[in-house]
C-alpha cells in the first residue's frame, strides 16, 4: 500500500513536533503505527511503509502512535499522545486495552434500522469524549428509512450541541456531507457495532472497494471477528481514517468525565440536587427527578447514566485492585531477586 506521504498528510500535528529537540528533528524520522499485529506493526514514514519487529522491552503501541526512529529503522521512542481510545478489556480479563491514538474525530455510526439505540450511542459517546477526540454521530442506511429526519432528530434531543448527519454510506453525494471533517492533518477514527456501514464508508470515501464489507462475511459464525485488524487508511490530501471492526462488549472503564461531558444536563441537574449525595431515586428536593416529571429528561437516559456509571465504578475498581496486586507482585518478585541475590554472596 504506497503511503506518498507528506508528514502533514500522515497526521503530524504541532502537538507531536513540539516533542522533537532540533537535533531529533534534523536525525531522526517519525513514523505513523498503521496497523498492528502480535509480533510487528506497520509504520508509514515520509518516504515509504515498512515493518518494525516487536520486543518485550518497547512500550505499548497501538494504531495511530507516532514513533521517532533512528537512521537503522530503530525506535527511538514513542510520542505523547494527543488523545488515547481505550476499553475494558473483552471477556473478564481485569485489563485495558489500547484501541487506538491520536485520533481527532471519531465518528459513532448507527444504522437507521433496528440497530438504532440510544443507550449505545450514549456509551460510545462516553468513550470518546473521554480519549479527547471529537464525537460525531452519523446516522447510517438513510435510504432505507421512511423518515430519516426523525433519527436524526432523535439524536439531537439528546444534545443540542452534538453534531449528527443522516447519510447513505453507499452514495458519493451523501457522503460528501462529511466534508467539514475530512482533511489533511485530520485523524478520524470510525466506531459502531458489525454491520452498520463503517467499511463501506471508507470505501466511498476511497473511491474504491478497498475494506471488505458485509457481503464477505466479518464474523466466523462464533461470536468472534475474523478482522480483528485496525488499519489506519490515508485519504491523502484528505487525512487518515481508521476502519475498527465491530465492537461487540465495548465496556467503559476510567470513563468518569466522559460521562460526565456526555450527560452534561443531568450533571448540571444533579449539581441543584438538595442533598449532595442523592443517588436520584425518590430523595426529596431532587432537581434530576423533578426534570424527569417535567418532561424535560427522559427517564430512559437517566436510567443509563446510572448504569453506565455504576459500570464505570465497578470496572475502574477491578483495574485499580489489579495494578495494586501488580504492584504488589513485582515487589515479590524483586525480594526474591535480592534474596537469591544474599545466597549467591555467601
Ligand atoms: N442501503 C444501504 N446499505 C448500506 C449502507 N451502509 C452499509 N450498507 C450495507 O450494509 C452492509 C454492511 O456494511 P459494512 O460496511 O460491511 O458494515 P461494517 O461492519 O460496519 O463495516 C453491506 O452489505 C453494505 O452494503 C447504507 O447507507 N445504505
Ligand atoms: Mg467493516
Ligand atoms: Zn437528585
Amino acid at each position: 500500500m504506497p503511503y506518498l506521504s507528506s508528514l502533514s498528510n500522515l497526521g503530524w500535528q504541532a502537538f507531536f513536533q513540539q516533542q522533537l529537540s532540533l537535533d531529533e528533528w534534523d536525525d531522526a524520522t517519525p513514523a505513523r503505527v498503521v496497523e498492528q499485529y502480535k509480533s510487528e506493526i506497520t509504520v508509514a514514514t515520509e518516504s515509504g511503509v515498512f515493518n518494525i519487529a516487536l520486543l518485550a522491552i518497547m512500550p505499548e503501541m497501538v494504531v495511530g502512535d507516532w514513533l521517532l526512529l533512528d537512521s537503522q529503522q530503530h525506535i527511538i521512542r514513542l510520542l505523547d499522545r494527543k488523545t488515547c481510545f481505550t476499553r475494558k478489556a473483552a471477556g473478564s480479563k481485569l485489563k485495558r486495552q489500547l484501541i487506538s491514538a491520536n485520533v481527532d474525530t471519531a465518528f459513532i455510526v448507527s444504522s437507521m434500522n433496528d440497530d438504532f439505540n440510544l443507550n449505545r450511542i450514549e456509551r460510545f459517546l462516553s468513550l470518546v469524549n473521554e480519549s479527547g477526540a471529537e464525537p460525531v454521530v452519523l446516522l447510517s442506511k438513510s435510504d432505507q428509512s421512511e423518515s430519516p429526519q426523525s433519527f436524526v432528530e432523535q439524536i439531537q434531543a439528546l444534545d443540542p450541541f452534538l453534531m449528527v448527519e443522516g447519510i447513505n454510506c453507499l452514495d458519493e453525494e451523501s457522503v460528501s456531507k462529511l466534508s467539514p471533517w475530512i482533511k489533511e492533518g485530520v485523524t478520524i477514527a470510525v466506531l459502531g457495532s458489525s454491520g452498520v456501514g463503517k467499511s463501506t464508508l471508507i470505501n466511498t470515501l476511497l473511491g474504491e472497494k478497498r475494506q471488505s464489507t458485509r457481503g464477505i462475511r466479518e464474523d466466523d459464525g462464533k461470536g468472534r471477528h475474523t478482522t480483528t485488524q485496525r488499519s489506519l487508511i490515508s485519504l491523502d490530501a484528505r487525512g487518515m481514517i481508521l476502519d475498527t471492526p465491530g465492537m461487540r462488549e465495548i465496556q467503559i472503564a476510567d470513563c468518569k468525565e466522559g460521562i460526565a461531558t456526555t450527560f452534561a444536563d443531568i450533571q448540571a441537574y444533579a449539581e441543584q440536587c438538595k442533598f449532595s449525595d442523592c443517588q436520584h431515586q425518590a430523595e426529596p428536593g431532587c432537581v434530576v427527578q423533578q426534570a424527569i416529571v417535567s418532561g424535560d429528561l427522559e427517564q430512559r437516559r437517566l436510567t443509563n447514566y446510572l448504569k453506565l456509571l455504576r459500570e464505570e465504578a465497578f470496572n475502574s475498581a477491578s483495574l485499580s485492585e489489579r495494578r495494586s496486586s501488580d504492584k504488589a507482585l513485582g515487589k515479590y518478585y524483586k525480594h526474591i531477586l535480592s534474596e537469591a541475590h544474599k545466597h549467591k554472596g555467601r
